[in-house]
């Protein structure tokens, strides 16, 4: 065991040596190109990780079951799963919220710490009666959220989430899909940003990374 390890260890510094000589002999063949890869190159991550900035504290007014206004202040106490998209959705919104059925399960009684919410990008045909009967086939837990389409925007913008209608040209007029940001956006009771749990994250792990998220939030109450 410790003679691979220390093997490892000496193909890994080996690895190391071979990327710390391959700048020198570019900086060699190529002076002036050299300094600007070596400048883009760290950097080229930093943007793709800030594309997104998580706000501190995402904000939403929405339109609730039966049309009644909900806010992001309505879930104090809580913490707020919240997941985009549509409920024509063919792929990623079904799974998305089948892992949160499987999720709100694997909690048991914890599950009554958190506020699963599904909020549609495509408030024109997800009317609250739409939502309603999507999201509870899923889980009645599960809250859907839609409204008029320049609260839903303002919802998006404060979560980081983009979204936008793609229609083929000359389509009718309702046929058409939505792209949209996926993974589920967590906050925490006092409303303030956790994180973002990526799509496609395995559930074992979601389940594990929210009951860390419950722990953090109320093992000193
Ligand atoms: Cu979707």
């Amino acid at each position: 065991m410790k003679a691979t390890l220390l093997a490892v260890g000496r193909l890994a510094a080996l690895g190391l040596i071979a990327l710390l000589a391959a700048p020198a002999v570019h900086a060699q063949a190529s002076a002036a190109a050299t300094p600007h890869a070596a400048a883009s190159a760290p950097a080229a991550d930093a943007p793709a990780e800030m594309a997104e900035p998580p706000p501190r504290q995402p904000r939403y007014l929405l339109r609730g079951p039966g049309g009644r206004a909900v806010t992001s202040e309505d879930f104090r106490g809580k913490l707020q799963i919240v997941t985009f998209g549509f409920t024509t959705c063919p792929d990623v919104c079904p799974t998305t919220l089948v892992e949160l059925q499987q999720l709100l399960r694997a909690l048991g009684p914890r599950a009554a710490r958190v506020q699963a919410i599904f909020v549609t990008v495509d408030p024109a045909r997800d009317t609250p009666q739409v939502l309603a009967a999507y999201t509870e086939a899923f889980d009645p837990r599960i809250v859907g959220l839609g409204g008029p389409e320049a609260l839903v925007q303002r919802a998006a913008e404060s979560f980081g989430v983009v979204y936008r209608k793609v229609q083929e040209a000359g389509a009718a007029p309702g046929a058409y899909t939505m792209d949209h940001s996926a993974g589920l956006y967590v906050l925490g009771p006092d409303g303030l940003w956790l994180g973002r749990i990526g799509y496609g994250t395995p559930v074992p792990e979601i389940v594990r990374r929210v009951e860390e998220y419950i722990d953090a939030a109320f093992s000193r109450r």
